[in-house]
């Protein structure tokens, strides 16, 4: 049996950290639809996170991304959002759009491009102090398209000497996780390309250094939960990236394609003692066609519902039969949970935090979408890139 009062505990520490990124415009290299009261500015967005957390009391920080996020006094940023509601999450670095990294940015073979990353990653520190952010979140589109094109194992040097450098410079409570992905921009070789590669370089660095999982970036078929499991033990899950894949890297809502998936990411997190402030749980997604904000709203609840049904497993009966060598029990037993319709519970549980049971609705009741459409007039809309 499991005990309802702890699992309604444990959903109210939740913690679901929305990307500054996902409130703006996006799209694919075919087009970007523009939506009418997207924000213009990184306090806009915050605004936004704001609402996000209003309607859902479980998403209290907002994550931004250098050099999208750029504002003159990144502590008056952090002092709104904390006004607005919601704190300031991980700093995400950005050394993917100058002309000047078209071939890579860490691992470039000239040491002034390299020099130049770097220091915008520590900057991004620099940032981090400002906005009393933890977690400094980097991802690298370095990477070659053709064999021969670089020095593989050079370029892992290069990589290990500019992360060591920016290691050096973080404070006693910030963080570095790292984060991998299979492959795009890169189409050959990617240099942090899959979550050994990522452990490698985060066990060199030491403590602070951890894997970020995001999970969008693997291969199809590849079994997640187990990476997650592995890097639980190893005590090297910093965190998650979340969005839902059908192809690549689609960044579609999280719990969108595959919620069965992302109920065996959690049960692993639950399992392995991971549901803690120590892993970040991050979205990381675009809403290129629907409108942005219920879209995050909508994510926030499939993560909470996964969890809901991973705070469910009977742990004791799963490892009775484990243990009995009964395959159909203990798969029943974890499919008993994920069958359960947590909405309900989360209702509760949501009346219990005082926030409206429905989020959907109750944001949509709000006027907030009409607000933002009648005063975000003129300005440039955000987007990547700005
Ligand atoms: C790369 C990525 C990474 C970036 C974000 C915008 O594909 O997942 O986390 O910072 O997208
Ligand atoms: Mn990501
Ligand atoms: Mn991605």
């Amino acid at each position: 049996m499991t005990d309802l009062a702890a699992v309604k505990a444990a959903l109210k520490t939740q913690a679901v950290e929305t990307p500054s990124w996902a409130y703006g415009n996006s799209g694919t290299r075919f087009k970007v639809f523009a939506q009418a009261g997207v924000p213009r500015s990184p306090w806009e967005k915050i605004q936004d996170a704001a609402r996000v957390h209003a309607f859902t009391g479980v998403a209290p920080s907002v994550a931004l991304h250098i050099p999208w996020d750029t504002v003159e006094d990144y502590a008056a940023l952090a002092k709104y959002a904390e006004d607005q509601g919601v704190r300031l999450g991980t700093i995400n670095s950005n050394t993917f759009q100058d002309d000047a990294y078209k071939l890579g940015s860490v691992c470039h073979p000239d040491a002034a491009v390299r020099r130049k990353a770097v220091d915008h990653l520590l900057r991004c520190v620099d940032i981090m102090d400002a906005t009393g952010s933890r977690d400094l979140k980097l991802w690298f589109a370095d990477g070659t398209n053709y064999p021969g094109q670089d020095d593989v194992r050079a370029r892992q040097d290069r990589l290990a000497e500019g992360l060591a450098e920016v290691y050096a410079r973080l404070g006693e409570e910030q963080r570095m996780l790292l984060e991998y992905k299979l492959f795009e921009p890169a189409f050959y070789t990617t240099d942090v390309p899959d979550w050994g590669t990522a452990y490698a370089h985060c066990l060199g660095l030491g403590d602070k250094a951890r894997v970020v999982v995001d999970t969008g970036h693997h291969a199809p078929g590849t079994n997640i939960e187990f990476i997650v499991a592995t890097l639980l033990r190893e005590d090297k899950l910093g965190g998650f990236d979340f969005n839902s894949r059908f192809y690549a890297d689609d960044d579609l809502m999280a719990g969108a394609a595959d919620p069965f998936q992302l109920f065996r990411i959690m049960y692993e997190v639950v399992r392995g003692g991971g549901f803690t402030s120590e892993v970040a749980f991050m979205l990381d997604q675009c809403h290129n066609i629907e409108p942005k904000i219920p879209a995050i709203i909508r994510s926030v609840m499939n993560v909470q519902e996964a969890t809901a049904k991973a705070l469910l497993v009977d742990r004791d009966a799963l490892a009775k039969a484990q243990a009995a060598g009964d395959v159909l029990g203990a798969n029943a037993v974890l499919m008993d949970a994920y069958d359960t319709d947590v909405r309900p519970l989360l209702r509760a549980v949501r009346e219990e935090m005082g926030v409206d049971p429905d989020p959907m609705a109750a944001y949509a009741r709000s006027g907030w979408a009409e607000k933002i459409v009648a005063e975000r007039v003129g300005g440039e809309q955000a987007g990547w890139g700005a």
